[in-house]
């Protein structure tokens, strides 16, 4: 059976998908697409994905599956092991909503889509375009370092001692919150020992944003 991602060294969503893909033990082939290039708005990546975004993933012959948080679900419904959710029903209500607060409220506004209609049509210079980006990453990260210091099931993970969607989504953020340069990660104290305790894991580490085939040297880039 063939698996593929169509991928972006870049995408918090895409990344989570690998996270998720590599937890599970799962070999994509990674198809890349230059987001900053309009790559994601050809016709024929439009026929997969009517959001002309990443990630797609084609799992066998089933139809394309989109958006990241579905694609997570689904991949833990289709393989069980190991699960990406906690057992007890109110902490994988928490793992979500922990998942949502960065991949809903945040990522959102910062995707290329969003500054380029920042940069071309309401003429914001890039000065201000990083300030937009790194404003949205600091409010997510405030809101999830708040509610993993409220929490008692916040463990060694987000919600106890195995990594769940939560983590997956707490990693994709805090590498762009990183590779934008927003606030300082030490300022969150709890979600920088929850990332550093999800980086010392293969399947995290090894699909980071600079690892990729399609990263630039050095990672720079405009925003
Ligand atoms: N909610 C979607 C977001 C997908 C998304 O916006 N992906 C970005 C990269 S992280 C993208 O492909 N953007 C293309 C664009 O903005 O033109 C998901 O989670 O899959």
């Amino acid at each position: 059976m063939t698996t593929k991602l169509y991928t972006y060294w870049r995408s918090q969503a895409a990344f989570r998908v690998r996270i998720a893909l590599a937890l599970k033990g799962i070999t994509a082939e990674k198809v890349t697409l230059d987001l900053l290039k309009g790559h994601q708005n050809a016709a024929e990546y439009r026929a997969l994905n009517p959001g002309m975004v990443v990630p797609t993933l084609i799992d066998g012959d089933g139809p394309p599956l989109v958006q990241s948080l579905a694609i997570l679900e689904y991949l833990d419904e289709e393989y069980p092991k190991p699960p990406l959710l906690p057992a007890d029903i109110r902490a994988r209500a928490h793992a979500r909503a922990l998942a949502q607060m960065v991949a809903v409220d945040a990522h959102p506004f910062i995707v290329p889509r969003v500054r380029k209609f920042l940069e071309e049509k309401i003429q914001l210079k890039e000065k201000k375009r990083v300030e937009w980006v790194r404003h949205w990453l600091d409010e997510a990260s405030r809101a999830v370092e708040e509610a993993l210091l409220r929490d008692p099931r916040t463990g060694i993970f987000c919600v106890g001692d195995a990594p769940t969607i939560a983590d997956i989504c707490l990693v994709a953020h805090f590498a762009s919150v990183k590779l934008f340069g927003a606030r300082d990660i030490s300022q969150f104290p709890i979600a920088q020992r929850i990332f550093t305790a999800c980086m010392a894991l293969d399947a995290f580490a090894g699909e980071h944003p600079l690892h990729q085939p399609d990263a630039p040297a050095g990672g720079e880039e405009r925003v």
